[in-house]
């Protein structure tokens, strides 16, 4: 048997393609690893403990009921950021303001973490995958100052590492500091994100559309054109039209994507005139991850991770996936 490689040795031995650095985001991705193996396991027993499953009774600040999960996901995060000393602050889907930590320790951290702490919340008490979104960011305040909002608003290339955990029918850790993808599946029985997936890249092209197709009429002309006229046309070469594969959980869409090929759209429509998914935990970490491995996200005209944010919840039109899928649906758009 071949010797597995832990995620905690993958990242110490990456730490060395960093000139000068000092170990604190080696460490801050220890730290998500270790929250999300904890969120990982109330995932998995949730139907079994009391005051799991089901909704909270509140509503965040973009006005959708929060699930019990995601309560305790973003919880979990949150202190796990606070204890471990390399953060100053983070912003969360689930909160209305950004966090700024205001302990001696965490003022001196020199990151930002934006997270989406529970995506999926429609598919939680139903069994369906669900995932963390999360995006780094270098501080752009002084250090031993409290974080700004300035460090919040940063465009999705200025990442230096993004990533994401799947909570499937195994648990995945995918991630990128900008050199490439990677994959880690968690072995339950040593409680070890193993590396399963070096170097992930997505197919150029596919044969899977993702969208909820229930918004079509709502949206675009040239989207529905797309789906129509292209997505479900049998094209020449091929023996049947695209297969339709929406899960509705964007981590979960959006990994089948990465290993199979494929796209994932979510329009503007005339409900939500600005999309549904939001640039600064969902889109900028995906879209840099799909762009290291190969991939496209766009807003269906513009690159999502050139975008300059506006504000926290600032949601966009989401285009992703397999480069010339992504370039096709665009071209309708013209
Ligand atoms: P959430 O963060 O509240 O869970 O919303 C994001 C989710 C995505 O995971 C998913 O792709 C999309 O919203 C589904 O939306 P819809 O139910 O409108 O199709
Ligand atoms: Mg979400």
């Amino acid at each position: 048997m071949s010797k597995v490689t832990t995620l905690h040795e993958f990242i110490m031995d990456r730490q060395a393609d960093f000139p000068f650095a000092s170990g604190e985001l080696s460490r801050l991705l220890n730290d998500i690893a270790v929250a999300s193996k904890v969120v990982s396991k109330d995932v998995r027993r949730a139907g079994l403990l009391e005051n799991f499953l089901g909704a909270q009774g509140s509503t965040n600040i973009q006005g959708e009921e929060q699930q019990k999960l995601d309560v305790i996901a973003d919880n979990q995060f949150i202190n796990m950021f606070k204890a471990g000393g390399e953060v100053c602050g983070i912003a969360s889907e689930e909160n209305d303001d950004f966090m700024a930590f205001d302990s001696e320790f965490s003022k001196n951290g020199k990151y930002v973490v934006l997270f989406d702490p529970l995506d999926g919340s429609s598919n939680i008490d139903v069994n369906v995958s669900i995932g963390t979104i999360f995006s780094i960011y270098r501080r752009k305040s002084d250090i031993g100052s409290l974080a700004t909002m300035e460090d919040m608003l940063q465009m999705g290339q200025e990442q230096i590492a993004a990533g994401y955990v799947l909570y499937g029918s195994s648990t995945m850790l995918v991630y990128t500091t900008g050199r490439g993808v990677n994959g880690f599946t968690l072995d339950p029985s040593i409680g070890e994100f193993c590396l399963s997936h070096p170097d992930m890249k997505m197919p150029e092209t596919g044969r899977m559309y993702a969208m909820n197709e229930g918004n079509i009429n709502i949206c675009e002309e040239g989207i529905k054109e797309y789906i129509e006229t292209y997505c479900q046309q049998t094209q020449p070469g091929h023996a049947r039209p695209y297969s339709g594969r929406y899960i509705g959980s964007l981590v979960a869409d959006f990994h089948r994507n990465l290993i199979k090929g494929g796209i994932y759209i979510y329009p503007d429509t005339s409900v939500d005139p600005e999309g549904k998914l939001r640039l600064l935990y969902e889109c900028n970490p995906l879209a840099f991850i799909a762009e290291q491995a190969g991939g496209l996200a766009t807003d269906g005209r513009n690159r999502i991770m050139s975008i300059s944010p506006g504000r926290l919840h600032q949601r966009v039109p989401f285009f992703i996936g397999s480069k010339k899928m992504v370039e096709q649906a665009m071209s309708f758009l013209k």
